[in-house]
């Protein structure tokens, strides 16, 4: 799996890189889907002044556990030139569920496991589901 994702991700990866930055009305609700063991987009670019939502969109997590996801900093795509691994992890997101990271000056502020506001800087960052670490990934490109 992790090396047919692997290069597309640094297709997408170079994607953003390449794409010009919007000029006006770019700050608002960056919005990632967790579901189906899946980060939709799997390249997410968080404009400044965004904040960055993670929504679990699973419709249900019968049976057991199955629709729980959490976002932990990745270490499948960490290899990636110029990416790292995000900074905190969440708090485990039941289906219905969101996590918010915050605009804060010049990137993100997330409060995640340990309670406390983790700041993110822009960066490309590599995150997983530590529920689903084998399958689940995504970057996020904050600006
Ligand atoms: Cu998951």
């Amino acid at each position: 799996m992790s090396r047919l994702i692997r290069p597309l991700l640094a297709a997408a990866l170079a994607a953003v890189a390449l794409a010009p930055s919007s000029p006006a009305g770019a700050a608002g609700e960056v919005e990632v889907t967790l579901a189906a063991g899946q980060f939709a987009p799997a390249v997410v670019q968080v404009p400044p002044g965004s904040n960055l939502t993670f929504a679990n969109r699973d419709a249900t997590n019968y049976p057991m556990v199955i629709g729980n996801h959490n976002v932990i900093p990745g270490t499948v795509t960490g290899h990636i030139p110029g990416t790292k691994p995000f900074p905190t992890s969440s708090n485990l997101i039941a289906p219905g569920g969101k996590w918010t990271c915050s605009a804060a000056g010049g990137g993100l502020s997330c409060t995640g496991l340990d309670g406390k506001p983790t700041p993110v800087p822009p960066g490309t960052y590599a995150i997983a589901c530590g529920l689903h670490p084998n399958q689940m990934h995504a970057l996020i490109a904050v600006q």
